[in-house]
């Protein structure tokens, strides 16, 4: 039935420059996890692969711009990536990281076999290199004016305003992004990996043996290798990464897109001595769950060096997801655009099934897709709690009112009983099929149906009416949702496995595997299940919005940072900036300006005397909440009447472009008449 005898299931290596949110989850981790539980529970020899991508030059822009080492870095995300992933769930049997010496060996030796193999080309190209900082640029760590667009401050790589990808040496007044110097063309060697040489290969192997591969991959596969394929650099001149192991590459390091695929391999190595029977045996069946922008890394590049490598296996499947976006907008993390895990584990705690069961319901498998907070709250209410739960939660508590927990025998059956029993097996044959090609979505839905059968079945059965008039009847409805709840108790493991391990604890049945799935009788009469607790609860509108709010806000902060900061003013003398008497006041009394909106009288100790001030922030600040604070005032300013009062001075503070006010405030407190010069 299968020609396989295990399988390697691998997922992207996140890059560990930032935590994880919930488009990783949907698009990689989630089903992969699913697809993996669902494997062991039938008892199969399957891996589960992960880790943190720890090299590339973002990782070490990011380093530079803190002030701190690209180990930092990665040492902090990878830990915070990690936890997420645990707290999820997701049951990897080894998560791995990039920067570890077995991974540094691995790619080492791999490099090293095929350049031995003469695998590689060598080319002499010239690339910008920054004097004041010595070193050669990679292509994002210049800027310039965009060729096409002209648009201000494009990368070497792509001009981010007209979306053109570009060459560095295409920018219009290169410069460079260390120094901020004028960056020079040098000479430099590099190592290419023949694309076009592999690619009568990839073309059989892929166009006419992998048919089956889902439409996105297939077509994206295709579009790359009717476009022609060309050889592709697989070293960087950087000081962050794999040292390229030959002589003569000093300063130079694999690039990140070479070593990070051979990270899967090094993690294999490190979870078991056994690995090379899940890298090199044809029995073993390597499944790469990825998101789409990595489809060409996983299809193409990353076969070439394992076929050019010589001793590997090739992917069997690679079930490239299409991308979630969040309420309507791409999922960014430089605009905070995304639903953190770490964050949604602190409002919604142990809500961990929740958020799988909604990124699988909904997940972007065929098209990308949208999250939202309404259809998150909709799916958990309307079918977590009014469903699943539901069902779950009726069966269980009435078993303990009617039979004290103990499961009836069933006795005689009616037709319509029989009928439900008989869709049992069905339910369970549609999930598997689903799960066997990757349709997740399909088979959380088909899932989910076998709740949708038991709550039918008791609603219609209504068992709480029979209870004094026909007990035989009831003995025989609650078996039929007692069996109903053991089937869903194994079923729902893959997509619930919190949920699933409650229930299972709740009828005493644990420790079962994916083959008892679909039987009518998993609970006999006479077994003692325990005391049930809910499943799921409501989540409430409140909840909701305070999400919707806090993206609100986020896109308020956006919009604020989008803004152009106001013009420069024309330049004074030192003079006329000494003029000015600039001093720490503390706020001692505020009231507000009667019948006005905006106004404020306040009383400040100048330190010179005690004087009132009118200032326009009543919009932003309460009274109470400023007494004692304390703030800059220009206290040479000519007293001038507003609404009659005579105000002595001038509050200093900060408006952003969006108008929202700050006080200028000292670090911490002084004497109050202290100058600001
Ligand atoms: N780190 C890119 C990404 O996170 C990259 C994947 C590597 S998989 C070997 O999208
Ligand atoms: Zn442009």
């Amino acid at each position: 039935m299968n020609k396989f005898k295990r399988t390697l299931v691998t997922t992207a290596l996140p890059y560990a420059n930032g935590p994880v949110h919930i488009g990783h989850l949907a698009g990689v981790y989630v089903p992969a996890d699913i697809y993996v539980r669902y494997l062991r529970l039938k008892n199969e020899d399957v891996v589960l692969i992960g880790g943190s991508d720890e090299h590339g030059v973002p990782i070490t822009l990011k380093a530079k711009n803190e002030g701190v080492s690209p180990q930092d870095i990665v040492d902090r995300y990878h830990g915070i990536i990690k936890k997420s992933f645990e707290d999820f769930g997701i049951s990897f049997d080894i998560y791995s990281r990039t920067t570890n010496k077995t991974h540094y060996d691995t790619a080492s030796e791999f490099f090293k076999t095929l350049y031995d193999k003469g695998e590689f080309i060598e080319k002499e190209t010239e690339q910008y290199y920054d004097e004041e900082a010595g070193q050669f640029l990679a292509d994002r760590y210049i800027t310039g004016t965009c060729p096409h667009c002209k648009s201000e401050g494009a990368y070497g790589d792509q001009c981010e305003a007209c979306g053109t990808s570009l060459n560095a040496t295409d920018l219009i007044n290169p410069k460079s992004m260390i120094s901020g110097s004028v960056p020079v063309l040098r000479k430099t060697k590099h190592w290419y990996l023949p694309l076009d040489k592999h690619e009568p290969f990839l073309k059989k192997w892929i166009l006419e043996e992998h048919k089956e591969w889902k439409p996105n991959v297939y077509g994206q596969c295709k579009s790359w290798l009717d476009m022609g394929l060309q050889p592709r650099a697989v070293s960087r001149d950087l000081d962050w990464g794999v040292p390229v192991p030959v002589e003569g590459a000093e300063g130079k390091v694999l690039y990140v897109w070479f070593d990070a695929p051979i990270g899967y391999i090094s993690a294999t190595k490190e979870l078991t001595p056994e690995w090379e029977k899940y890298w090199k045996d044809p029995g073993t069946r390597m499944i790469h769950f990825i998101g789409k922008d990595n489809i060409v890394f996983h299809c193409i590049v990353f076969p070439s060096m394992l076929k050019a490598e010589g001793s590997y296996i090739l992917p069997d499947n690679v079930p490239a997801n299409e991308f979630l976006n969040l309420e309507g907008d791409k999922i960014s993390t430089s605009r905070n655009w995304a639903v953190w895990l770490h964050e949604y584990l602190e409002d919604f705690k142990d809500k961990q099934d929740v958020l799988r069961y909604v990124l699988t319901a909904n997940a972007p498998e065929a098209k990308d897709n949208d999250f939202t907070w309404k259809d998150f709250q909709a799916r958990n209410n309307n079918e977590l709690v009014a469903i699943l739960g539901n069902f779950v939660n009726r069966a269980l508590v009435l078993t303990q009112k009617y039979y004290d927990g103990v499961v009836p025998a069933a006795g005689e059956l009616t037709d319509y009983d029989k009928e439900t029993l008989e869709a049992i097996p069905e339910i369970v044959k549609k999930t598997e099929e689903a799960l066997d090609h990757f349709k997740f979505r399909e088979a959380v839905k088909e899932a989910m149906n076998l709740a949708r059968l038991g709550n039918k079945y008791l609603a219609d059965s209504e068992p709480w009416k029979l209870a004094k008039t026909d007990p035989e009847r009831v003995k025989a409805i609650m078996n039929i949702a007692l069996q109903i709840t053991a089937n869903l108790a194994i079923l729902m493991e893959p997509f619930l496995p919190f949920t699933a391990k409650k229930m299972q604890k709740m009828i005493n049945f644990e420790g079962k595997e994916w083959d008892v799935c679909g039987k009518k009788e998993l609970l006999e009469a006479g077994h003692k299940i325990n005391k049930p607790e809910l499943l799921f609860e409501k989540i409430e509108d409140d909840e909701i919005q305070a999400q919707l709010d806090r993206l609100a806000k986020t896109k308020e902060d956006n919009d604020a940072a989008a803004k152009e900061a106001a013009p420069a003013k024309e330049n004074i003398s030192f003079d006329d900036f000494t003029k000015m008497d600039i001093r720490i006041g503390t706020i001692l009394e505020a009231e507000k300006v009667a019948k006005t909106k905006k106004l404020l009288k306040l009383l400040i100790d100048t330190g010179i005397d005690k004087r009132t001030v009118v200032s326009g922030i009543a919009e932003y600040f309460t009274p109470e909440e400023i007494m004692g604070k304390q703030v800059s005032i220009l206290v040479n300013l000519a007293p001038r009447k507003i609404r009659g009062i005579e105000s002595q001075g001038m509050i200093l503070m900060a408006e952003d472009a969006n108008g929202e006010l700050i006080f200028v405030s000292p670090e911490k407190n002084i004497k109050p008449g202290s100058e600001i010069r």
